[in-house]
């Protein structure tokens, strides 16, 4: 079943909103198989965004995402990567769809509560970054054959 990293930005944990959006995830049917509040450093969030090194937009964005703890999860399910992008809503809030994360709860162009692997392999990448082998879970849930019908060779 496929994984992404996701992590709940500085912002979601001051506005106590840690909750309500790990709350989306769980009964959309995701898995939790890692969870940890971490404070990330500055020389790990300027390589987790190296792409946007040079931007206009580089230097706040990595005071923003340093600026106090964030909830890093990765989240196992169907489509995993494409789904939580979705769930997510836009990279701003204002031009997300309620509904989203960030159509419901964001309103700014740069804080937007939630990072969330944008392709598979980038979040393989990114799951191996935050989490060592030992912090990831396994478990049974019972849920499961309720969410997907698993009468076929794999999970529809
Ligand atoms: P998303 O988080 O929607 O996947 P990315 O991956 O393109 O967006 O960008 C990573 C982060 O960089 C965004 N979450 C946002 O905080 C910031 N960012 C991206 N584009 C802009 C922009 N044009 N202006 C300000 N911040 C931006």
């Amino acid at each position: 079943m496929e994984r992404t990293l996701v992590f709940l930005k500085p912002d979601a944990v001051r506005r106590a909103l840690v909750g309500d959006i790990i709350l989306r995830f769980e009964r959309k049917g995701f898995s939790i198989v890692g969870l940890k509040m971490v404070q990330l450093s500055e020389e790990f969030v300027r390589g987790h965004y190296a792409q946007h090194r040079g931007k206009d937009f580089y230097e706040p964005l990595v005071r923003y995402v340093v600026s106090g703890p964030v909830v890093a999860m990765v989240l196992e399910g169907k489509n995993a990567v494409s789904v939580v992008r979705k769930m997510m809503g836009e990279t701003f809030g204002c031009d997300s769809a309620p509904g989203t994360i960030r159509g419901d709860l964001a309103l700014s162009n740069r804080f937007n509560l939630i990072h969330g692997s944008d392709t598979v392999e980038t979040a393989e990448r990114e799951v191996r970054a935050f989490f060592s082998e030992d912090e990831l879970v396994r478990y049974d849930e019972d849920a499961t054959r309720w969410i997907y019908d698993q009468s076929a060779s794999e999970p529809v």
